[in-house]
């Protein structure tokens, strides 16, 4: 099917919902890859705090000049892909979005070299950093514009620790929805010790299907939503052992939405904000923790089950791709009749979503080129109907084991199953069929 036949359907079932997948088959789940990154954190400095892992995404190289840890940031355009199927243009920084995450100690001397590659100014925020007023990076307040072409220096030295972030405050609707961010971690002189450390930045991206770029004037209808610049499947699944100490650290810098993120199988506390440490008075169980837009929260906790434990933004619309959402509910509607007459004009049509979208996303059918409505992936018990914000978090006995990247292995009796006759007899449960 054409993308125009694809538009014409989409506008002429105005009752339907016109849910639709790649033609080609689906490939593997990244969530059973084999660049899942596991790498034990190592030690930053002996003794010392953990290195961070950013999933789908890299760590900013930083060189030690005298006193000084040097760094660069490029500002650029670059293509990127979200997930199969689906490559746009975006900006951001080193060829990354989110760009790379920067990892310092408490008291560190750090200079910044940021290049424009743009063509239009930029700046950088160092979003929750206590420094001198003139590198805080907002466009004619602090500083002049960073012009095309042109590359700035920012120095200053880190008197706090915690999760931070970094953006360009110059035409920020544009730059930021078009991918500008980063993550901004600061070990403290004395870390606590944890055996796993993850950075995770959240985003929401309007890219209508078929096109080559993001929406930066979209106040809504988000479409496609991301862990690091990736949607599931592409989203790398973590890998932590069963009982080991676990940190994430979230950071939201979507232009419009909070993310509540929800792992299953354990339950974590809340340690910090950008704003700084949370008393352990103050810390409380939590299942899913709200990252608002503009902020960063950072989870620990230890889990206490083996599997593969899913973890997703808990706003429904979140896990879904670019299906349309202004559609009307076809929910236990029938449909029939009008299918019927709508043959006539259009051979192809197909109404959907008269029981629920579920299977949408495992429908083999033509959409758009460059897109990928509703994607999900393949699971080990069928297909895994969400996309978007969603990725898994891989708990395991011994995480070095060599097949410990796989699907996990359920001990024999855990599982749930097709009820038999006899056992709702047994028990008790009329089910007239
Ligand atoms: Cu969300």
């Amino acid at each position: 099917m054409h993308r125009r036949k694809f538009l014409q359907l989409t506008g002429a079932a105005a009752s339907a919902a016109i849910l639709t997948r790649h033609a080609d088959a689906a490939p593997a789940a990244a969530a059973n890859a084999t660049d899942t990154p596991s790498a034990k954190s190592a030690a930053v400095t002996p003794g010392g705090p953990l290195a961070v892992v950013t999933p789908n995404g890299s760590t900013l190289p930083l060189r030690t000049v005298g006193n000084v840890k040097v760094g660069h940031l490029v500002a650029e355009e670059f293509e990127h892909d979200f997930a199969p199927g689906l490559k746009v243009r975006v900006w951001g920084y080193n060829g990354g979005t989110p760009g790379p995450t920067i990892e310092c100690m408490e008291g560190d001397r750090l200079r910044l070299y940021v290049t424009n590659r743009l063509r239009e100014p930029t700046t950088v925020h160092w979003h929750g950093i206590i420094l001198a007023n003139g590198m805080d990076g907002v466009s004619g307040l602090n500083q002049p514009p960073i012009a095309p072409g042109q590359t700035f220096v920012y120095e200053f030295t880190l008197r706090q620790h915690g999760t931070f972030m970094y953006h360009p405050h110059f035409d920020e609707m544009t730059q930021i929805a078009l991918g500008m961010h980063g993550m901004f971690v600061v070990h403290p002189k004395q870390a606590k010790k944890v055996d796993r450390d993850f950075a995770l930045m959240t985003h929401e991206w309007k890219i209508a299907a078929g096109t080559k770029r993001p929406d930066p004037n979209a106040m809504s209808d988000f479409n496609v939503l991301t862990f690091n610049g990736k949607a599931f499947p592409a989203t790398q699944p973590m890998l932590v052992g069963k009982g080991e100490r676990v940190r994430m650290r979230f950071g939201n810098l979507s232009p419009m939405d909070h993310h509540p993120i929800h792992i299953h199988g354990l339950n974590f506390a809340v340690t910090a904000t950008d704003g700084g440490d949370t008393p352990a008075s103050a810390q409380h169980a939590e299942t899913t923790v709200l990252v608002p837009v503009g902020s960063t929260r950072t989870i620990e906790f230890t889990p206490p089950e083996s599997g593969d434990w899913a973890m997703h933004c808990h706003m429904t619309h979140h896990v879904m791709m670019q299906m349309g959402h202004g559609i009307v509910p076809m929910v236990g509607a029938d449909m029939t009749k009008l299918e019927q007459r709508m043959e006539r004009l259009l051979p192809e049509y197909m109404t959907m979503g008269t029981t629920g979208m579920g299977g949408m996303g495992e429908m083999i059918m033509p959409i758009p080129e460059n897109s990928a409505p509703m994607r999900g992936g393949n699971g080990p018990f069928g297909y895994i109907d969400m996309g978007g914000m969603f990725t898994v978090l891989k708990v395991r006995d011994d995480p070095s084991a060599p097949d410990a990247q796989g699907w996990y292995k359920h001990p024999p009796g855990t599982t749930a199953s097709a009820a038999t006759p006899e056992q709702m007899q047994k028990d008790g449960i009329r089910f007239d069929s």
